[in-house]
């Protein structure tokens, strides 16, 4: 019911983990593998092993979550060495690999190292990383972006699989635009929307504080405060994509209702973030059986029936939704004009039938 693919990668659930929580070694992969996870994405690498930014660096709210890790990960050999791949392999799950490099040029030497190694499905080049410092994030630097782009498509290891890209959450039109022009020029099988919402803030009004220590507090939002740019990215990056170009859906998934909407909107598949880091791998098991349950209430049996099929609002059809705030209470109110129209007749036509003389003494007994 929920098989789906991206980049021509078949994926038996189009539910998996997003690079980030949860990713960072061998057992961790293995234990997404081993879930209903449709996939296994790896912590985004580095050319160089990094600790990451200083401790507290991740927080979770009622809301969503703010993390500022500062790409902690140990390194491109390890994420490419057969102990590893071999390892989530063996789950019979696509691994995919993410890479994150600090330069075009450690992006590269990081594709050299994954050429040949046929146990790497496809890449995530991750171009939205908002925690590294004195790094701006390359997904709003169009001109790097298209740079950037056009080196790594043209490298062996993206031409032996499907190469995909993680954006950062654009909020303008022009910004849509300018991002999918650039993505349609290359040789890309698929897009993640979204990365964080860099460079937020939570703050704690007891300890007149920001609630992370790195970067002045400074981090990138995720989870449910996000769920609506990311539903509003996918789907504008897929009305503007190729249609060979797959889009992944991410960003405040914690049921099956949020991952449905994701597909409404043109996803081919969703990574979840914050209920992984919080749940652990059994949030896909979760997720997935709330979406079949959705699916099937609805009498869909493929993920095609829906995706991407995203209606415009119709008022004749709309109900409220919980989340919605709902319309003004119209058909009570013009219920009630109605009933004040009769009266007023009824009271018009009983004047006239009445017998004037009657009516005056009426009136008399009153005044
Ligand atoms: O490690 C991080 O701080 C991090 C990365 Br690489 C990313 O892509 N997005 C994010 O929110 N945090």
């Amino acid at each position: 019911m929920l098989k789906t693919s991206i980049g021509g990668i078949a994926l038996d659930c189009c539910v998996y983990n997003a690079s980030g929580p949860r990713t960072n070694s061998k057992n961790l992969l293995v234990a997404i593998g081993e879930s209903r996870a449709g996939a296994v994405l790896c912590k985004s690498a580095t050319l160089e092993e990094r600790k990451g930014n200083p401790h507290p660096r991740y927080l979770e709210t009622e809301h969503g979550s703010i993390n500022s890790e500062g790409l902690p990960n140990k390194g491109i050999d390890y994420y490419v060495d057969s102990a590893v791949v071999d390892a989530v392999v063996a789950t019979g799950k696509p691994y995919i690999l993410s890479l994150s490099g600090l330069s075009l040029k450690n992006n590269l030497a990081m594709l050299d190292k994954a050429k040949g190694i046929e146990g790497i499905s496809a890449i995530e080049l991750n171009l939205a990383c908002p925690n590294v410092p004195g790094k701006p994030t390359m997904a709003y630097d169009f001109d790097q972006m298209d740079e950037v782009l056009a080196a790594v498509c043209e490298h062996p290891a993206c031409q032996e699989r499907p190469l995909g890209v993680k954006l950062a959450p654009y909020f303008d039109m022009p910004h849509f635009d300018r991002a999918a022009a650039i993505v349609n020029k290359y040789k890309i099988s698929f897009v993640v929307c979204t990365n964080t919402i860099g460079n937020a803030m939570l703050v704690d009004a007891e300890t007149e504080e920001a609630c992370i220590a790195p970067k002045g507090g400074y981090g990138g939002l995720g989870g449910g405060y996000i769920k609506q740019t990311a539903l509003a990215n996918v789907r504008a990056m897929r009305e503007r994509l190729k249609d060979s170009i797959d889009v992944v859906g991410v960003g405040g998934v914690s049921n099956g209702v949020d991952a449905f909407e994701l597909i409404l909107c043109g996803a081919s598949a969703v990574q979840v973030g914050t209920k992984h880091y919080k749940e652990g791998p059994v949030c896909f098991t979760r997720i997935a059986g709330e979406l079949e349950d959705l699916m099937r209430r609805k009498n869909y049996s493929s993920i095609e029936d829906f995706r991407g099929k995203l209606k415009p609002f119709s008022a004749r059809k709309a109900k409220p939704t919980p989340t919605a705030t709902p319309p003004a209470k119209k058909s009570s109110s013009s219920a009630t004009n109605v009933i004040v129209l009769l009266q007023a007749v009824f009271i018009a036509v009983l004047i006239t039938l009445v017998d004037k003389s009657k009516l005056d003494q009426l009136l008399a007994r009153f005044m």
